[in-house]
């Protein structure tokens, strides 16, 4: 596996994200149409309780599993081994990565850096990629402050090789000036949790 290959279409999702469809038919579709790699976030107003969870992460776990997906989890570093995830996604309030790197060794961690300062506060060497964002203004995180593409072009000029992706706000339409401006890939939720055509979507990030 070549991670900043993974990176390209990065899909993440949880049942809050999915209104009335099934999360496991979204992922499905997400997947013949193109995705690259699935995060599980289940998270926010609408998610389920722990144990539906872990019902729900073990159903697309499996998917993902059939058809040679990498799947991570978001935050939750308790569910990384009975999901048998292959990495954890991580912010800058949640478990710091260097406990995160001694509990998984060989797992994918992924780390959220927004601006200079949580740049110049991160342990890069235990992260295996970084989420940068929110790009542009989300509604699905409508409180944080969008840091633009300037911040996808600073991150790429200071650290050429480092594997990141693109967060927030980004649609079939803008994904193309994320990556020039320097991301390996794009992440999204609601671009293919509200798509009516996913598969047309997902080809033109
Ligand atoms: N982190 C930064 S922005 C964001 C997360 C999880 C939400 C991205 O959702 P969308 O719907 O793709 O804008
Ligand atoms: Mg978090």
């Amino acid at each position: 596996m070549i991670l900043k290959q993974c990176l390209r279409k990065y899909f993440i999702m949880g049942s809050q994200d999915c209104g009335k469809r099934k999360p496991e038919n979204i992922l499905i579709e997400a997947i013949n149409s193109g995705i690259t790699i699935f995060q599980y976030r289940e998270k926010g107003k609408g998610s389920l309780s722990e144990k539906e969870q872990l019902e729900l992460g073990k159903r697309l776990r499996d998917i993902c599993l059939q058809h040679d997906i990498p799947f991570i989890v978001n935050d939750n570093v308790t569910l990384v081994e009975p999901l048998n995830a292959d990495g954890v996604h991580v912010g800058q309030n949640d478990t710091p990565v260097s406990i995160v790197r001694d509990m998984f060794p060989d797992k994918i961690i992924g780390l959220s850096i927004s601006n200079q300062a949580e740049l110049e506060q991160s342990s890069l060497e235990y992260v295996d990629y970084v989420g940068a964002g929110p790009v542009f203004q989300t509604m699905t995180k409508p409180d944080k402050t969008p840091v633009g593409l300037k911040w996808i072009e600073t991150l790429r000029h200071q650290h050429p090789e480092l594997p990141f992706v693109g967060i927030g706000g980004i649609t079939s339409s803008n994904a193309t000036k994320v990556l020039q401006a320097g991301a390996d890939g794009v992440a999204v939720i609601s671009a293919i949790t509200k798509a009516n055509d996913i598969k047309s979507v997902i080809n033109k990030l």
